[in-house]
């Protein structure tokens, strides 16, 4: 296992040079923040961002995420000049000898909650996600300040989104999937990368839009869509984790060797698909974080981890769900664990 920790580019408000001083922290998770989906990289651009990471002393270990575009999940005709640029992408990230790149196959919305700041009783805020309110929530305004979510929409172009999603439900979005993942694995593999799905966050529908990479028996239709090992997996123990029917350590065993990057966070289920954001240590949160590791660990996991979201902890102020602090902590403490189980 690599410990690595995700930066969003010279606008983060956490600096590189932090980032340096947590120990056993060497690798950066980021991605060129500012390109929208569908735009190819540049050899230049991931060049520069590079030297950046290069200069405080750390590695770009894993790209998160190259955004696939809206039409490439619609299966639309024009996909496939999305998905060339996308291969493009991939073919440079290969040429940088960055290993891994995430995406995810998410309709529209990407990881998403309804409330940003949920006060915890120790005074920390925490990310939070409540069905019934997420329901409560008016898209006829756009995006808007929908938390969680990066890329804004107006009323007018996510209208005209939702209604070309009622064309597609859980069976044309695995369709459109497996004609994306047929032609970019090849490319990745050439490349020397390996492509690593993120599972949806929540694992559930949301605004009635399909949602496919849930659980246990989706993964594995994932990786059996192509079989390579270059279409793989980011197991993400806090979006999976936020469906208590889901047995994680399980999962990782089943898929093993295809899991290339590993997101550890911990969720507190507190209702029906209603939790919030808890501390990376099992006993604050309903993921059993020991069970996964140990599973990771039996399955020869020797790829990029990082912490997934942190708190909000000792008065920092920033980007919800990834402040300094409390992913630090997360860093540490996975980094004990699994020390803890090579013993
Ligand atoms: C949330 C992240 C996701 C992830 C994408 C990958 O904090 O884990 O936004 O980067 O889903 O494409």
């Amino acid at each position: 296992m690599r410990m690595t920790f995700r930066w969003f580019g010279p606008g983060d408000p956490v600096p590189l040079r932090y980032i340096r001083q947590v120990p056993g922290v060497e690798g950066i998770v980021s991605a060129l923040q500012d390109l929208p989906p569908g735009e190819p990289w540049t050899r230049e651009g991931m060049e520069r961002h590079a030297d950046l990471i290069t200069a405080a002393g750390l590695r770009w270990d894993v790209v998160e995420s190259i955004p696939v575009h809206e039409d490439v999940k619609l299966g639309r005709p024009d996909r496939n000049r999305w998905i060339d640029a996308w291969c493009r992408s991939v073919e440079q990230v290969g040429a940088m000898g960055i290993p891994v790149v995430c995406y995810n196959f998410m309709p529209i919305f990407d990881w998403t909650r309804t409330e940003l700041a949920l006060p915890l009783p120790d005074g920390s805020t925490a990310l939070a996600y409540d069905d019934d309110a997420l329901r409560r929530i008016d898209l006829s305004r756009g995006t808007g300040d929908l938390p969680g979510w990066a890329a804004a929409y107006d009323a007018q172009a996510l209208g005209a989104l939702l209604t070309a999603y009622q064309q597609i439900d859980e069976e044309r979005l695995w369709e459109n999937l497996a004609y994306f993942l047929e032609r970019v694995v090849p490319v990745a593999e050439s490349a020397g990368v390996r492509l690593a799905i993120h599972p949806d966050d929540p694992p559930w529908p949301i605004f009635g839009l399909p949602r496919i990479i849930t659980d246990g028996a989706a993964l594995e239709r994932l990786v059996g869509l192509v079989d390579s090992p270059a279409n793989g997996v980011t197991f993400c123990t806090g979006s999976l984790g936020a469906d208590p029917a889901n047995d994680l350590p399980a999962m990782v065993r089943r898929i093993g060797p295809r899991i290339h990057f590993a997101h550890c966070r911990n969720v507190l289920v507190t209702g029906e698909r209603r939790f919030h954001e808890a501390p990376h240590p099992s006993r604050f949160g309903s993921v059993d974080m020991r069970a996964v590791l140990r599973a990771l660990r039996d399955t020869g996991f020797d790829g990029p981890m990082r912490p997934d979201h942190g708190r909000m902890i000792w008065g920092e102020q920033g980007r919800p769900g990834y402040g300094l602090y409390d992913r630090a902590l997360g860093a540490v403490y996975l980094q004990g664990l699994w020390e803890g189980l090579e013993g």
